[in-house]
């Protein structure tokens, strides 16, 4: 059992065994993991959620480790969640070298955490979005969400933070890098990382690549995704970083895009996981399961109509759970 009131006192053992219970494959476990995020809704509104993305060795954890120290200096609580799609079941171990946050770790005020990433309901990065949550009930008020720029889990990192950050290297191509589309458009910031030494001037021309690449491709709203250099060596543009963030929280407030954003975040969570329980319901029952794929055959085929088909599914399903 875990004591709430511990958890909400900021206690970093309980809030370890609250998200290793969370993590728990165990049908009890579940049920005690739910009873768990119900106890701590509605949730600390003043937090900042930071989702970190870029590809391998990038330098993403070597940012946070320092950024992490520079938000404590300002008197945050930050607590890092590193999503690591490599090792499904590292339950807290990779910590030490291979997060590079040693100095961090040790601060009274910081909490890091791996995330395994296999299997959950609602995908990868699942259990990344409710371990954050008990962070925050923890009284931690700077949540940042490290992940690999591979596959899923940046999607679905963009969907559970307030600000999505993608860190790219310096590079002297006249073409921008290649990064899936699809994350440009979601990142509200481009930080080109590593400018520092004989990287400095190669990053300030990536930088102002980039802008002029973005001020054709951005939308009309209240943020324009900004492009900035960092360097987590000399650490000199962190002031400039921070203030972007402050500048992002003062201005989606004032437009009242901050609450509607995580309100927006928590609908889609709720419906994907709706879909995904179905389908869980048809993939594990073997009957239901041959139907589908039956009936996936002759749509494919045009020998059904796909409305047909789906009702013939969606009416076994209630048949079923009426039993
Ligand atoms: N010059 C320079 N090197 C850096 C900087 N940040 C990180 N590095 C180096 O880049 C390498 C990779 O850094 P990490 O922080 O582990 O990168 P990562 O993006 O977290 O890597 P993965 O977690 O493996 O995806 C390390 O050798 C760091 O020392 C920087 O600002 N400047
Ligand atoms: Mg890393």
């Amino acid at each position: 059992m875990i004591d709430v009131d511990k958890l909400k006192s900021g206690d970093r053992r309980t809030l370890a065994k609250a998200i290793t219970l969370i993590e728990s494959t165990r049908v009890e476990d579940q049920k005690s993991a739910q009873d768990l995020l119900s106890k701590i809704l509605p949730g600390n509104k003043k937090t900042f959620r930071l989702g970190v993305t870029g590809s391998p060795g990038v330098g993403k954890s070597t940012f946070i480790e320092h950024f992490g120290q520079y938000l404590i200096s300002k008197n945050y609580k930050v607590a890092v969640l590193a999503i690591d799609p490599s090792s499904p079941t590292s339950g807290g171990s990779i910590l030490g070298d291979k997060t590079r946050m040693e100095k961090l770790a040790n601060e009274e005020n910081a909490f890091i955490r791996p995330t395994p990433t296999s299997g959950a309901l609602g995908g990868v990065a699942q259990k990344t979005r409710e371990a954050m949550l008990l962070c925050e009930a923890a009284g931690f008020d700077f949540i940042i969400v490290e992940t690999v720029g591979v596959g899923q889990s940046e999607y679905e990192v963009a969907s559970m933070v307030d600000f999505f950050m993608l860190l790219i290297l310096p590079s002297g191509g006249d073409e921008l890098q290649g990064i899936k589309k699809g994350i440009l458009e979601l990142a509200d910031s481009i930080i080109i990382n590593k400018a520092d030494g004989a990287n400095l001037n190669l990053a300030k021309k990536t930088q102002a690549q980039y802008q002029s690449a973005l001020q054709i491709t951005s939308a009309d709203s209240f943020w324009k995704t900004e492009v900035l250099i960092n360097s987590s060596i000399n650490l000199e543009n962190f002031d400039n970083l921070y203030k972007m963030l402050d500048s992002y929280r003062m201005l989606s407030e004032k437009n009242l895009q901050w609450e509607h954003k995580r309100q927006k975040q928590n609908l889609n969570w709720f419906e994907s996981l709706i879909k995904e329980i179905i389908f869980r319901r048809i993939y594990s029952d073997k009957t239901k399961n041959q139907l589908f794929k039956d009936l996936s055959l002759k749509v494919e085929q045009q020998q059904i109509s796909p409305i047909e088909a789906a009702y013939k599914i969606a009416s076994g399903l209630l048949v079923t759970s009426l039993e």
